[in-house]
């Protein structure tokens, strides 16, 4: 919204007849409807605000927690080549949280709060990492089909109405391609390999293909947010319209890689030009939302532990932050202060 920033709209509303909050309002609204970006300063609804921060920290969380699945497979990567992979991979996620949390603070909320409330299970993170890694090929069901997922779920927020998450959507997507390609050229060669390679890598996609398709979230018709967020242009498409997207891409590649989707009943289906699939466990779904997936309590050990023994790190680069900022004590520039 470049040309109306809360203090010009709330001046020329002072001498109106509608009253400075109708008048942002207004603004606000035919930003949206003219397909502009609310920026941090402009104004905004609290309640814009308040899905926007909610959204981005469980996306924020994701891309951390995320880490975990994965990361547990670094020391074992059965080559140099796929360590180097893999490690690169990881890092990329741990960039992504920081975007996000980056971003999510453009909203007037630091990130310690943001991680507090995951700590404290009040903040959610996609239910897709509550799952374990049991082999090797489940880094390449993940790569294929967990970034794939992301993928198809976030290129649409690269038009998010809210420019900061819009604009670190632009990168993140970027980097997810190269996820997802590695996952299925790593599918691709465990596919191609012996026969309990090949079994392996069968054996991981019957695992990750349903929490894949959850990953979406709850259909259309329980799906909390999705009216209003799309209203606001926060989200572009509704759950079931990229799930059924998702699944549209999938069925070549699933070919291509000469692996089975592991659902009876997905079939093209000619009238709508799109796959017909069967019907997903949302009881298992809420079931991993309310903490008793595989994973759950794990995931959030580990995340509670890392955070503690990276507080020094924090306090490392903060102490440096100010030493190195103008104007602030010379004892404290030299290093002499202990504050
Ligand atoms: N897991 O009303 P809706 C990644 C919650 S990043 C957990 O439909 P909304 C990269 C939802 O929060 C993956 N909770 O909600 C990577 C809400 O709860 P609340 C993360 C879920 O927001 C790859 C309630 O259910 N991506 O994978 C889930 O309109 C490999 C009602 O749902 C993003 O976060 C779920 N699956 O739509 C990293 C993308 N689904 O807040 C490492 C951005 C729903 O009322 C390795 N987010 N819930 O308590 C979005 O697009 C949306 O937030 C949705 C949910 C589509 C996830």
């Amino acid at each position: 919204m470049a040309a109306v920033t809360a203090s010009q709209t709330a001046q020329t509303a002072a001498g109106g007849e509608a009253g400075p909050d109708a008048a942002l309002q207004a603004a606000f609204d035919a930003a949206v409807a003219a397909d502009e970006r609310i920026e941090p300063r402009d104004w905004m609804p609290d309640a814009y605000r308040a899905s926007l921060v909610r959204q981005m920290a469980q996306h924020a969380h994701s891309e951390i927690i995320g880490m975990q699945p994965e990361a547990n497979w670094i020391t074992r990567a059965p080559s140099l080549r796929r360590k180097a992979i893999l490690m690169a991979k990881v890092q990329d996620e741990a960039g992504h949280g920081l975007y996000l949390y980056s971003a999510a603070e453009t909203l007037g909320t630091g990130r310690e709060e943001l991680l507090d409330k995951l700590h404290a299970g009040r903040q959610r993170y996609s239910s897709i990492f509550n799952y374990p890694t049991l082999t090797w090929a489940d880094v390449g069901a993940i790569g294929w089909l967990v970034d794939g997922a992301a993928i198809t779920n976030q290129v649409p927020l690269c038009r998010c109405s809210y420019g900061p998450y819009a604009r670190a959507m632009v990168r993140i997507c970027k980097e997810e391609s190269f996820h997802q390609r590695q996952g299925y050229e790593l599918l691709l060669a465990l596919s191609n390999g012996t026969p309990a390679q090949h079994e392996m890598a069968q054996d991981a996609v019957n695992r990750w293909w349903w929490p894949s398709l959850m990953m979406f979230g709850p259909p259309d018709d329980a799906s909390a947010h999705s009216a209003q967020s799309m209203a606001w242009k926060i989200k572009r498409h509704s759950n079931d319209e990229l799930r059924q997207r998702f699944v549209d891409i999938c069925v070549p590649q699933a070919e291509a890689l000469g692996l089975t989707l592991p659902d009876p009943d997905l079939r093209w289906n000619e009238e709508r030009g799109r796959h017909d699939f069967g019907a997903i466990d949302w009881t298992e779904f809420q079931e991993v939302l309310k903490g008793n997936g595989p994973c759950n309590e794990q995931r959030l050990t580990q995340r509670r532990r890392a955070h503690e023994e990276g507080a020094w790190v924090r306090e490392a680069a903060a102490a440096y932050a100010r030493k190195h900022t103008p104007g602030a004590d010379p004892a404290v520039r030299n290093g002499k202060a202990t504050a």
